[in-house]
């Protein structure tokens, strides 16, 4: 699992690396297997190929499945192969599916694997590393890509193994603030079609679920396992798709009696229509549902094609804190066609949206998502660095200039966590919401301490000992060269 991005999140946000922990439970049955995840462990990749070398690997597989892991990734495989030169690298994930000749370029990567990858990953080490004629897998041959044809979806997400959490055994490191937190994947997909989004091509239009039995056997595993409070992080892209297996969810919990809460990302219309449901998450402690709220600009959401209304927001928001369920709210500045009033409209709307968390994000055109297709044939995207892609970044044509967008969004920061309200809030009786606000207080602090931080290390030309792919290429020929 690399890391990569320059914002801050893999510091104060880290959830267990639910991919690679199930890559690792379906690769476990052929080979000996390692897992090592590099989110929050420095930028140093020289450092990192060379405590990955040390355990002497036949195959290195990497996780690519954000836009500003790319780099790293790249310079990862790069210094590897440095070291290594036979060593086959693999790479799959989000990003790694739609950029399949970006990231074969170089030649350092072998191969990428498209799509879920466990029966690809388990077939290409059965088969001693050849991947070459393999469903879901394109591959470089001579100077040419061949790319195999898609897999097909596994049906019954029920055969999917169990993440292998053993094989990262601290699991301390994965906490948010003061909660120590675990994802489960309950389904995969999602059925709607929103433009600056890459699930629906991804899973092909599909939503594929996991019995509520099977769910509830990994519940079981991790809280038999967990020590003192915890979250329990139900990672899929809309929990809610199917609202009467929430339910079921919920009733089996509550028959857990465990004082573990969970947190879910759900669309906040899927609840709305079902205010039983949401009285379900409250016995069943849920803590905070993610919930993408964007923009109130009714003419942006349409575009975007968000689907569902403000009012559908505002009813979801007020019925979660009726069950003290707190409301992470995600928004989104810059969304294809808003005009500078546009923006700050949102960005005035945003501490008045009565969210417990706020998360404002750039709209950014990712691989696998309409809006890069769109943007891309239209010529507008302006920025090719892809750490740049870091959803705090403008990388549009016509959005604002990073200083203005920073602007905007420090504003909108301020005025939810320095507002009367909010802080006043914090005084109130522990309870969830009460929780949940103190975490997201103390992650603020953390993000404006990190900044701090970033700010001296530019002033005093502190810099990361990453290569661009160009350098890198660079230093490996003349390697080669010197060997
Ligand atoms: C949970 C989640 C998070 C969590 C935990 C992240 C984590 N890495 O574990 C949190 C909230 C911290 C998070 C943060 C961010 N996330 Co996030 N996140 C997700 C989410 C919803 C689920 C990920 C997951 O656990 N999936 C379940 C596992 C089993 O699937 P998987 O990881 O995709 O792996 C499968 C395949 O991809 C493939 N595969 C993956 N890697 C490899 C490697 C090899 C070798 C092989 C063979 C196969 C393979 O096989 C696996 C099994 O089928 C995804 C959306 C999604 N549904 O995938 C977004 C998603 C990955 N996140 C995204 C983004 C943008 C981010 C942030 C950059 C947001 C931000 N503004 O800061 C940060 C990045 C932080 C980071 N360090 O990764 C985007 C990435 C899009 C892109 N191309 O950039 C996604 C796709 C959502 C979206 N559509 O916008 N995220
Ligand atoms: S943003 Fe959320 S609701 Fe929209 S398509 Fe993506 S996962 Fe589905």
């Amino acid at each position: 699992m690399p890391t990569g991005l320059q914002v801050g999140y893999d510091e104060y946000f880290s959830s267990s690396p639910l991919g690679i922990e199930t890559l690792g439970a379906h690769a476990r049955p052929h080979a000996e297997v390692a897992l090592a995840d590099l989110r929050g462990a420095g930028h140093d990749v020289e450092a990192h190929a060379d405590r990955l070398i040390a355990q002497r690997p036949d195959m290195v597989g990497i996780s690519l499945n954000s836009a500003p892991h790319t780099r790293f990734t790249l310079a990862l495989a790069s210094a590897l192969k440095r070291r290594r030169g036979d060593l086959p690298i693999l790479v799959g994930g989000q990003q790694g599916t739609f950029l399949v000749e970006e990231v074969l370029a170089s030649g350092d990567v072998g191969a990428v694997v498209r799509g879920e990858g466990e029966r690809t990953l388990a077939e290409i080490i059965a088969r001693g590393g050849d991947w070459r004629g393999l469903a879901g897998v394109s591959w470089r041959s001579g100077g040419a890509i061949v790319n195999g044809p898609d897999r097909p979806l596994i049906d019954d997400i029920d055969e999917v193994l169990a993440p292998a959490r053993d094989l990262l055994p601290d699991r301390s490191r994965y906490r948010m603030g003061a909660y120590r937190v675990e994802g489960i994947e309950t389904s995969r997909g999602c059925r709607f079609r929103c433009s600056f989004c890459s699930i629906r091509n991804f899973h092909r239009g599909r939503w594929r679920p996991k019995s509520v039995a099977r769910v509830m056997r990994e519940v079981d595993s991790i809280l038999e396992r967990s020590g003192g409070p915890m979250v329990i992080y139900f990672a899929d892209d809309n929990f809610a798709t199917d609202i009467r297996r929430v339910e079921e969810i919920c009733r089996a919990i509550v028959e857990r009696r465990s004082k573990a809460y969970f947190w879910c990302q759900a669309r906040a219309d899927s609840l709305a229509r079902r205010p039983d449901v949401v009285e379900w998450m409250g016995k069943a402690h849920f803590a905070a549902v993610l919930t993408g709220i964007e923009t109130p600009v009714a003419r942006l959401l349409k575009t975007a094609r968000k689907g569902g209304s403000l009012e559908q927001v505002q009813q979801a928001i007020k019925l979660l804190h009726a069950h003290d369920i707190g409301v992470w709210g995600t928004f989104t500045l810059g969304l294809p066609g808003e005009t500078p009033e546009e923006a700050k409209e949102t960005a005035r709307y945003i501490p008045t949206a009565n969210v417990d968390v706020a998360q404002i994000t750039v709209a950014t055109p990712i691989p696998g998502s309409d809006l890069y297709e769109q943007a891309k044939a239209a010529g507008e995207i302006v920025e090719t660095d892809w750490d740049r892609f870091d959803f705090t970044s403008p990388t549009l044509k016509g959005q604002l200039p990073k200083r203005e967008m920073d602007a905007l969004m420090h504003k909108a920061y301020l005025g939810v966590y320095l507002s009367r309200r909010f802080l006043l809030s914090l005084f109130s009786s522990r309870t969830n919401l009460n929780r949940l606000r103190r975490t997201a207080l103390g992650v603020f602090w953390s993000w404006i301490w990190f900044l701090i931080r970033e700010r001296a290390a530019r002033l005093f030309g502190w810099r990361h000992r990453m290569l661009a792919p160009h350098e890198a290429a660079a230093a490996r020929r003349a390697a080669e060269a010197t060997t």
